[in-house]
C-alpha cells in the first residue's frame, strides 16, 4: 500500500498517523509484553556513569545499551542476563513497508519517557549498517524531536512525534544528530499511565 509521507530532510522521511489507534493499542499490547520480559531500566552514560532520565530495554537478536564502559550492542539484558524477547510481528511488518532494506532488524530499542525526561542530541553510529535506516515509531503523549545535520553545530528544526508516527531515518540523515528536547503531559490517552514509548528498529550488522 502506498503511504503518505513527509520528507523532513534528505532520507528521513515522516509517516503520521502510520498506525490508528485500534493498531497502537495492540502494539502497546505487544511492548508491554516485551517488558514483562525485559524490564525496562535506566542506562548509564559513559565514563560518568550518571544514569539516564530515560528508561529502556530491546526486543530483537540484539540489544542497545549504554554503560559507564560505552555504547554497544549485546545479546542480554544487562540486569536479567536473560536473551531479548524477539521483536513483535507488527513491527517486522513496518520494516519490510517502510526500511526499503532486504534484511531483517536485529534491535529494536524500547524508550520510556516519564514526564519531565528527555533525550540528549545524539548520533545513532553504534552500528556496523549505514546503509539501513533506523525505523522509528512513537506511542503515546506527544514529543518534541529535534534534528539536525552530521555535525553537532549544524542549525536543527523540531518535529511533534504523536502517537502512532513513523520516523525513517535513512541516506544522508541516518547519521544527523538528533534528540528529544520534551515530552507533552497528558496529549494521548493511549498509555493510561502517561508518558511516552519510543520504538527504533535497526540493523546492526552488516545486511545484504
Ligand atoms: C525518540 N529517537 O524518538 C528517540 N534515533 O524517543 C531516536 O533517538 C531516534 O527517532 C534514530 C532514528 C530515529 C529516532
Ligand atoms: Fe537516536
Amino acid at each position: 500500500m502506498a503511504r503518505q509521507s513527509i520528507e523532513i530532510a534528505p532520507g528521513a522521511a515522516f509517516y503520521p498517523g502510520y498506525l490508528d489507534r485500534a493498531a497502537q493499542e495492540a502494539m502497546l499490547a505487544r511492548v508491554r509484553g516485551v517488558i514483562a520480559k525485559a524490564p525496562l531500566y535506566h542506562p548509564r552514560m559513559p565514563r560518568s556513569g550518571k544514569p539516564f532520565s530515560v528508561r529502556m530495554t530491546n526486543c530483537g537478536p540484539l540489544g542497545w545499551v549504554s554503560d559507564i564502559d560505552g555504547y554497544r550492542y549485546q545479546e542480554i539484558h544487562p540486569e536479567t542476563g536473560a536473551p531479548w524477547p524477539s521483536i513483535p510481528e507488527a513491527l517486522m511488518a513496518a520494516w519490510r513497508e517502510l526500511s526499503g532494506f532486504p534484511s531483517p532488524p536485529e534491535a529494536c530499542l524500547v524508550n520510556h519517557y516519564a514526564d519531565g525526561t528527555r533525550l540528549g542530541l545524539h548520533q545513532d553510529r553504534d552500528e556496523s549498517e549505514f546503509n539501513a535506516p533506523v525505523v522509528s515509531l512513537s506511542l503515546g503523549d506527544t514529543a518534541i524531536f529535534r534534528i539536525g545535520g552530521t555535525k553537532r553545530r549544524d542549525a536543527t528544526r523540531s518535529v511533534k512525534l504523536a502517537s502512532g508516527d513513523v520516523f525513517v531515518f535513512g541516506g544522508p540523515s541516518r547519521l544527523a544528530f538528533h534528540g528529544i528536547d520534551r515530552v507533552l503531559a497528558g496529549t494521548s490517552t493511549l498509555l493510561a499511565e502517561g508518558g511516552r514509548f519510543n520504538l527504533t528498529m535497526r540493523r546492526v550488522t552488516p545486511g545484504r
